[in-house]
């Protein structure tokens, strides 16, 4: 297929997909809370900069298992399977072939730090479920990473235009430390829902919890509502 016509499809599956999830999407609490907890002027879907409970920071601290794996660009791969009519396998190559993504976005961390306007680039979970083709059954996705750490996301948190797999962070590549080669972010949720050294999206047909999610954290993990435990 020629690379426009590639490119074309990915786009047309994923307006189809957004269409299927668009109502579900406008009422999650990020974008319709009529009484957002927090402080500040408002953030592009008019909630408050400032999430309840957060401390802005400058400096992005380091939080993971107490272990970073090392993953060389010729070891990496991203599974995309389960629910979907297509899973595919990619390499380092295929995914920077796909649609890349600009984005610059809040990172909102459980343990009450926030770091602002973040500048990223990578390529939307949107785009990606787009050339998976996620079943009509799909719900929820599970990513797993290289740790064996796992977290959740509903199908309409997961394919919002702001949930990007990130290869760049503030201009550079993003750093082992922050789960690189490739992490995902969740910038209107709580960052655990974002797994660092992502190795595997799968899609599911009902929610599954994922490693914190397990141990007491929430499911939702909405930072204007405080959404911290369940
Ligand atoms: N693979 C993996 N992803 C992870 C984690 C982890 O331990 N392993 N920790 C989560 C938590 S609790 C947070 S707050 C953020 C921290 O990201 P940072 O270390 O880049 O600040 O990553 C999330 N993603
Ligand atoms: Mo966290």
């Amino acid at each position: 297929m020629e690379e426009k016509d590639k490119l074309d499809k990915i786009v047309e599956a994923r307006l189809k997909l957004k269409a299927r999830f668009e109502e579900k999407m406008k009422d999650t609490p990020s974008v319709s809370d009529p009484r957002p907890m927090g402080t500040g002027e408002t953030n592009r879907h008019g909630m408050p900069k400032l999430p309840i409970g957060q401390i802005k920071t400058v400096k992005w601290p380091v939080l993971d298992l107490g272990f970073k794996p090392d993953v060389s660009l010729l070891q990496w791969k991203l599974i995309i399977d389960g629910e979907v009519e297509n899973p595919v396998e990619l390499s380092w190559r295929d995914f920077m072939d796909l649609p890349q993504t600009e984005d610059v976005s809040d990172f909102h961390c459980v343990t009450t730090w926030s770091r602002m306007d973040v500048p990223w680039k990578g390529v939307k979970l949107a785009d990606l479920a787009a050339l998976v083709v996620p079943k009509p059954t799909a719900t929820h996705v599970l990513c797993h990473a290289y740790d064996k750490y796992t977290t959740n996301l509903s199908l309409e948190e997961a394919l919002k235009e702001d949930v990007l797999l990130v290869h760049t962070a503030d201009e550079k590549p993003l750093e082992r430390d922050h789960g690189g080669p490739v992490r995902m972010i969740t910038p209107q949720l709580y960052a655990w829902k974002g797994s660092k050294w992502i190795k595997r999206i799968e899609f599911l047909p009902k929610n599954k919890l994922g490693f914190w999610e397990e141990r007491g954290y929430s499911n939702t993990a909405y930072p204007w509502r405080n959404d911290r435990y369940s």
